[in-house]
């Protein structure tokens, strides 16, 4: 488990994947809408991620679920805001899930450490002149449009070439608005934009991503392809809140592949997966910090040779 003071010099970099824990503070996400509406549910919840192991929590106050209606910038800072102010006074590590720069000003004011713009600065260029002058961490994520149309852009000829360059291009914005290179991540947005079969090539592709040298964070959290994969023999989707074995296979193939971190809602079944995957690597620095009570060494979980020779 990182704690905030883990973010000053820059990413935490563990021997394995960081887990990051999603907080809604929305009434309208497609997983947990409405179940953390107010603050001190948000709060109970983001603690109860914490205490199960998550390394960071990401407080969003905005749906992107395909067809969602944006909330005003007041509501979605009334939303976040206390939320990240409480977490933060007590050490946890806190993301901001937003594409406004006025909320990541406010968020990271209030101490989050990390910006997590779904839009990748596309959605409001201010922001990455905010995280730029904050030096915060910043997560751009692979994104075409706002939730209303999104469905409507899932086309590509070939879908990880193009969400590289799109991430590349992004990349590009946010250190020539003086971003820290250092503290950049990129995501590949499933189901932004995405069918279920970009999101399973891009999964399956997750190592050419590596090629742009940034650290991956995957999001595959009970999204909609996991449903339809494990519909029922009547064709209906299998339901949100039972897909998560599912995602912790997505997370041990994340985990296998080298990402620096995986997005989820439900965090020891994850921590588990990755366990395993840093043993079966043979990358037993867990026990051994264990035992001496020394932290983990740095280094970043690098994909395996196999997989990416394959290419
Ligand atoms: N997905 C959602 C929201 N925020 N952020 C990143 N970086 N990556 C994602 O894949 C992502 C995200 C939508 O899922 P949710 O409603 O469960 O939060």
């Amino acid at each position: 488990m990182t704690g905030r003071e883990s973010w000053s010099a820059g990413l935490p970099v563990l021997s394995r994947p960081l887990v990051m824990g999603v907080v809604n503070v929305t009434p309208d996400s497609f997983s947990d809408g409405g179940l953390f509406e107010t603050t001190d549910a948000a709060i109970a919840h983001a603690l109860l991620l914490h205490e199960q192991g998550a390394d960071l929590l990401d407080i969003g106050g905005e749906s992107t679920r395909p067809g969602a209606t944006r909330p005003l910038a007041a509501e979605e800072l009334d939303r976040v805001v206390p939320v990240i102010r409480a977490l933060a006074a007590d050490g946890v590590a806190v993301s901001v899930d937003t594409m406004r720069h006025e909320v990541a000003e406010a968020a990271l004011e209030a101490g989050a450490v990390l910006v997590n713009d779904v839009s990748g600065g596309l959605a409001d260029p201010q922001i990455l002149d905010v995280v730029a002058e904050q030096g915060a961490a910043y997560v751009a994520m692979h994104w075409r449009a706002h939730s209303e149309i999104m469905d409507q852009l899932a086309s590509y000829d070939d879908v990880l070439v193009e969400v590289r360059d799109e991430l590349s291009g992004r990349l590009d914005a946010a250190t020539a608005a003086g971003v820290d290179p250092a503290r950049l991540v990129i995501d590949p947005g499933l189901g932004f934009a995405k069918t279920a079969e970009h999101n399973w090539e891009l999964l399956r592709r997750l190592p050419e991503l590596d090629a742009l040298g940034t650290p991956i964070l995957v999001g595959s959290s009970r999204k909609s392809f996991l449903g339809s994969l494990l519909a029922g023999p009547d064709g209906s989707p299998r339901p949100v809140l039972d897909r998560e074995d599912a995602n912790v296979a997505l997370t041990t193939i994340a985990a296998i592949q080298g990402v620096w971190a995986v997005r989820v809602h439900e965090i020891p079944a994850s921590l588990d997966a990755i366990k395993v995957v840093s043993r079966w690597r043979g990358d037993d620095s867990d026990r051994r910090s264990r035992r001496s009570g020394a932290l983990p060494p740095a280094g970043v979980g690098r994909p395996f040779r196999s997989l990416r020779s394959r290419r």
